[in-house]
């Protein structure tokens, strides 16, 4: 009886080191992110490609860069434009699927954006189940060049 409770708060810590906030993104990668610098200061769109090569669905809950005073999921829809856009709490990937952050769907969006055109700021996505995901965003200009 000792002996099975030992073992059990083993286990137990094993599945708590396992729901650390600081875990690894497993399986999951980004690609191609970029940010469109506008002129006058004006938030900045943020593009990628995000694919799951996990066994599990995942879900994307907030991302987070130093560049940006605040960084939002939104996904443009309707009209399209900045007055079609919303806020967007959480978006879910299946596994072995890629979810594309493009203009005119999901985007990144930084407020009082502090990026310099041709230069790089790391992004960090964050998921539901705490872990993190950073990668580096090229800022282009307004055509995305
Ligand atoms: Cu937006």
């Amino acid at each position: 009886m000792r002996i099975e409770q030992v073992s059990c708060a083993a286990l137990l810590a094993v599945l708590l080191a396992g729901a650390n906030p600081s875990l690894a993104a497993d399986g999951l990668t980004v690609t191609d992110g970029w940010f469109r610098a506008l002129p006058g200061g004006v938030p900045a769109g943020g593009y990628f490609t995000l694919h799951n090569g996990s066994a599990a669905a995942v879900t994307l809950t907030g991302a987070q860069s130093p560049a940006c005073a605040m960084l939002m999921l939104h996904q443009s829809g309707g009209a399209g434009g900045m007055s079609g856009m919303r806020h967007v709490a959480e978006v879910k990937l299946p596994p072995g699927e890629d979810l594309a952050f493009a203009p005119g769907s999901y985007h990144l969006m930084c407020m009082e954006p502090k990026i310099t055109m041709g230069g790089q700021v790391p992004v960090t996505l964050v998921f539901q189940d705490g872990a993190r995901l950073t990668a580096n965003f090229t800022v282009r200009n307004a055509a995305g060049k």
